[in-house]
C-alpha cells in the first residue's frame, strides 16, 4: 500500500482535504488525521480542510475549528485529497476544488468506489478510511493527536470493533493506536456512546412508529421534516437510527426513511443478513456497503416506502434462492 508521505511530493504549495456530505465520524477522523499530518511533517503546505459542520461530539478533534465549511471561490490547489468519498457527486462543500486541482487523491474503503481521483488508495476490506490510513502512516509519524482521530474514524465505522466489517487488522491498528495514547474509552463514550437529549427523543420516535413489512423480514420507519421541527431536531440527530433498527429479532434488514425536501426522502439500509443492501441502494442511484448503504428517493413517502419494499422483496428472494 502507498504511504500516505509518497502521495505528497515536493513543490506541492497548496492543498485541499475533503470528506463527504454529511460527515460521520470516520469522516471527521480521517480528514483530521490527514490533516494534522501536513500540519505537523509538511508545513510549508498551505493546507486548509473543507468540510460541513459534523455532529458537536465530532467537534473536538483536532483541526475541526478551522474546517471551511462554505463552498470556496474557483481557485486552483496544487493537491486534492479526499477522504471516506465514495464518489465524485458525494465530495462535501470542496466538489470545484476537486475538478480543477492539479493532482488528485482519493483514500476510502467504499466497495461502490469506482477510483474517481488519479492515485486511488481503496481497501474495500477495511472496516473504515481511517482503518485504510493507519496503514499509510508508519509508527514513527503517528502522534498521540493523529492516533486519536483514526481512532475514532476506526470506532465510528466499526460500531466499536461489532459490525461484520471489523476484521482482525481493525483490531491489530486499534491495538497500535492505543500504544501511541489514543484516548480510547473516553472517545467510545463520548463521541460515540454518548446521545443528546434531543438524539434520545428522535430515536424512540422513529421506533414507537416503526412497522414490519415482508411478513416480518424487514423493519421499516420513516421521520418527517415535521417531526424534526416538533423536537427541534436536523438530520445529524438521526445518526444511529437505522443501527438500533437492526436489533429487532427476526428481521434481515432494516429501512430507515427521512425526509431531506418537499417530496424528497434519504433512505438508509442496514443488513442483519445476507441481503446485501448495497444492492438495494445501487437500483435507486444510492451505494455504499454490503450492510449499510443508502441512497435518496424524489416523490410522496408512501409511494417511495412502496417502491423500496417491492425492490427488497425480490433481492431477499433472490438472497433465499442463492442459500
Ligand atoms: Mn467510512
Amino acid at each position: 500500500m502507498k504511504k500516505l508521505c509518497e502521495l505528497i511530493p515536493d513543490g506541492i504549495r497548496t492543498c485541499a482535504i475533503a470528506g463527504h456530505v454529511n460527515p460521520d465520524g470516520d469522516c471527521v477522523g480521517s480528514v483530521t488525521a490527514v490533516w494534522q499530518y501536513i500540519k505537523k511533517y509538511r508545513p510549508e503546505i498551505d493546507v486548509t480542510l473543507y468540510l460541513e459542520k459534523p455532529a458537536e461530539e465530532l467537534m473536538f478533534l483536532p483541526g475541526m475549528e478551522e474546517a471551511v465549511a462554505e463552498v470556496p471561490a474557483d481557485e486552483r490547489k496544487d493537491l486534492f485529497i479526499s477522504c471516506d468519498v465514495s464518489s465524485v457527486d458525494r465530495i462535501g462543500v470542496a466538489g470545484n476544488l476537486f475538478r480543477a486541482a492539479a493532482r488528485r487523491v482519493c483514500i476510502d474503503h467504499h466497495v461502490s468506489n469506482p477510483g474517481f481521483a488519479d492515485v486511488n488508495v481503496i481497501d474495500a476490506d477495511a472496516s473504515s478510511c481511517a482503518e485504510v490510513l493507519c496503514g499509510m502512516i508508519d509508527d514513527h509519524e503517528l502522534t498521540k493527536q493523529i492516533a486519536d482521530s483514526l481512532y475514532t474514524g476506526i470506532v465510528h465505522d466499526s460500531g466499536v470493533f461489532q459490525y461484520a466489517n471489523t476484521r482482525p487488522a481493525t483490531l491489530r491498528e486499534a491495538a497500535r493506536l492505543m500504544e501511541k495514547g489514543a484516548d480510547c474509552s473516553r472517545i467510545i463514550d463520548d463521541s460515540f456512546n454518548m446521545r443528546s437529549f434531543r438524539k434520545q427523543r428522535m430515536l424512540g420516535r422513529a421506533l414507537a412508529k416503526s412497522r414490519l413489512l415482508l411478513d416480518g423480514q424487514v423493519i421499516m420507519t420513516c421521520i418527517t421534516d415535521e417531526e424534526m421541527k416538533a423536537e427541534g431536531a436536523d438530520k445529524r440527530d438521526l445518526d444511529g437510527v437505522v443501527a438500533e433498527m437492526r436489533y429487532t429479532e427476526g428481521t434481515k434488514a432494516a429501512v430507515f426513511f427521512y425526509q431531506t425536501g418537499p417530496d424528497e426522502f434519504k433512505v438508509s439500509f442496514r443488513s442483519s443478513s445476507d441481503l446485501d443492501v448495497s444492492e438495494v441502494a445501487a437500483a435507486f442511484g444510492g451505494g455504499g456497503h454490503v450492510k449499510a448503504a443508502g441512497c435518496t428517493l424524489a416523490g410522496p413517502l408512501e409511494e417511495s416506502i412502496a417502491k423500496v419494499t417491492d425492490a427488497l422483496a425480490g433481492y431477499l428472494e433472490q438472497a433465499d434462492a442463492a442459500l
